[in-house]
């Protein structure tokens, strides 16, 4: 089977270190081996202890005290470092083989968008041997105003774009999606981005100086024509699995 990796990505608060929670005890469940690599050097308490931990290797409080960064400088500080110390995190990783392995990212958009960390990072995963596929995480709550769900889909792009590997996009927290949402017609907008729908509503939010923009980015999403989204209720089983089953399936 080979090694394999989820990059965990998204905006803050998309739902990441509850979604690699959720995988992992999913998966264990299921008997299979994973391994949570936690890269979020801001992150405080974890459900399943990582197994690997950026916080063994270098401390945010320590960088904002050090070098008086505030939190998002010390951030980028943290990741630069792990990418100048990778015979570190190359030891850490040892010989997984043919586990998994689930990497909990911060949500600095930064990250994803412009700074070259997670390709560098990517690279070096490549380099040891790993299949790495991209899982950027969206709350679905964007989807009660377009405007940022339209933000949200520039950026899941963005980083699909910068770092060119295997991808999938999820839909978070659909527990909180009401029922009646959840049948009608209108979410499958959502999950497969028409960008003529999602227009009107987004110029009826918008200024009319901005709608010319509005259609450039809608022409965009519409001729790239990759970002769709899954999905994902964690309270239910079938669909963590049905995650599980695209991400195996996006190596193929
Ligand atoms: N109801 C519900 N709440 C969720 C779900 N996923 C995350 N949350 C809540 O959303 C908040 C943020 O979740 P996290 O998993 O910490 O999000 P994150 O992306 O790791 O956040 P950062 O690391 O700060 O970027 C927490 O209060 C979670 O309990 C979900 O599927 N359903
Ligand atoms: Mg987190």
């Amino acid at each position: 089977m080979g090694k394999k990796c989820q990059l965990v990505m998204g905006p803050a608060g998309s739902g990441k270190s509850t979604y690699c929670e959720t995988m992992i005890t999913h998966c264990q469940n299921s008997k299979r081996t994973v391994h949570l690599l936690n890269l979020d050097p801001a992150a405080e308490n974890f459900l399943h202890d990582p197994t690997i931990d950026i916080r063994n290797l270098i401390s945010l409080e320590d960088v904002m005290t050090e070098l008086q960064y505030g939190p998002n400088g010390a951030l980028i500080y943290c990741l630069e470092y792990l990418l100048e110390n990778l015979d570190w995190l190359e030891d850490e990783l040892g010989n997984f083989d043919d586990d998994y392995l689930i990497i909990d990212c911060p949500g600095q958009i930064e990250l994803y968008t412009h700074f070259p960390i997670m390709r560098r990072f990517v690279d070096f995963l490549q380099k040891l041997g790993y299949m790495v596929c991209g899982v950027y995480l969206l709350d679905s709550q964007f989807i009660q105003d377009t405007t940022k769900f339209f933000a949200g889909t520039m950026s899941a792009m963005s980083a699909m774009i910068q770092l060119e590997i295997p991808h999938i996009n999820v839909l978070t927290k659909m527990d909180l999606v009401s029922e009646k949402m959840k049948e009608s017609q209108e979410i499958e907008r959502f999950y497969d981005p028409d960008s003529s729908l999602l227009l009107e509503d987004l110029n009826n939010l918008t200024k009319p100086k901005f709608h010319a923009l509005n259609e450039a980015l809608g022409r965009l999403i519409d001729e790239y024509n990759m970002v769709s989204y899954i999905p994902l209720n964690i309270l239910e089983e079938d669909s963590v699995e049905y995650i599980l089953s695209q991400y195996i399936f996006s190596f193929k």
